[in-house]
């Protein structure tokens, strides 16, 4: 959804006149986008990311309801609600529609108030969806992607990577002595640190596939896809040094006098039909060591694959 109360409509239909009319409904509220064919219906929907899609049936070459299940059989679009245009009393059409995955749908002649509200009506279920969608798949207090997507991000970059016998690596990283600084600093300065913690991995973790997350609660991952054993544990380093330069004052700590984290780093080689959840347990195995070899340290997988 785009900032403030301006939503973005994609309007496809092969009438210029009916474009028109549906432009000067929107236009003043919302951003409207336009296609005239099935095809740049698709790729806008695929690009721009609309919040609504308003679609005509009857269009020449492909119609709407074969535009319609491309939308919805893509990952990108398939969220989109779409609005069909049918004509008046086509109520085949209309159940058609339906049954497609359209959420609502609209007669010709088009009446612009009814229009409107119906819009605006999907619009706001959009909102309230797209809101508890990341709500879900966040960490209410550091902001970044909490263990669900975690989970859900490695199998899903595993599916994705095992077309091509890709590697990826994960991090696991966990803040050193922070029950004594708990103790000794008290919770309110613990969640701050955690916040602060959360930044600086968030940062240093810049590729765009990448994904920084809380794995519990003082415990992070991160996924990086298409990464060598190598580079990902010259990634931890980076966060590991980047912790160091915080510079957060732990009186507690018996190995530093500042927040420090030990991190344990694995590769995993994609393959179909394997759970990629094991590469978490040796990261951990990793994360283990640098605790025992003495913590503000990164301890990496002797081998990829064992
Ligand atoms: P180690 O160096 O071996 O990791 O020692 P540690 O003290 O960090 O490890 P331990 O697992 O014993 O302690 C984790 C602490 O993290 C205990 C818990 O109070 C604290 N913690 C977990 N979640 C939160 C949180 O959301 N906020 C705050 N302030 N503290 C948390
Ligand atoms: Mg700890």
């Amino acid at each position: 959804m785009n900032s403030d109360h301006r939503a973005r409509i994609l309007v496809v239909d092969d009438e210029p006149a009916n474009i028109e009319l549906l432009a000067g409904i929107f236009e003043d509220e919302h951003e409207v986008l336009f296609a005239t064919n099935g095809k740049r219906a698709l790729d806008l929907a695929a690009s721009a990311r609309p919040d609504v899609i308003l679609l005509d049936v009857m269009m020449p070459g492909t119609d709407g309801f074969q535009v319609c299940e491309w939308l919805k059989s893509e990952r990108a679009t398939a969220n989109v609600p779409v609005i069909f245009i049918t004509g008046v009393g086509d109520t085949e059409g209309e159940a058609r529609g339906l049954e497609l995955g359209a959420v609502d749908y609209v007669n010709k002649p088009i009446n612009p108030p009814v229009v409107r509200l119906r819009v605006q009506h999907q619009i706001e279920l959009k909102r309230a969806r797209d809101q508890l969608t990341r709500m879900a798949v966040t960490d209410g207090l550091t902001g970044l992607a909490n263990r669900r997507q975690f989970e859900e991000t490695l199998e899903r970059e595993n599916a994705r990577l095992a077309r091509t016998g890709d590697a990826l690596s994960v991090i696991l990283m966990d803040i050193d002595y922070f029950k004594p600084f708990n103790d000794t600093l008290g919770h309110v300065r613990g969640d701050d640190c955690l916040r602060e913690v959360s930044r600086v991995l968030d940062e240093t973790i810049s590729r765009p596939a990448d994904l920084a997350a809380r794995y519990g609660g003082e415990e992070f991952g991160c996924i990086l896809p298409e990464t060598a054993l190598e580079d990902a544990a010259a990634v931890a380093e980076r966060v590991r040094e980047a912790i160091v330069e915080l510079g957060v004052p732990h009186p507690a700590s018996e190995v530093a006098d500042h927040v420090t984290a030990s991190l344990g780093v694995a590769t995993l080689h994609c393959q179909p039909r394997q759970s990629a959840l094991r590469v978490v347990a040796r990261a951990d195995e990793q994360l283990y060591r640098a605790k025992a070899e003495g913590r503000n340290r990164v301890c990496a997988a002797g081998s990829a694959e064992r």
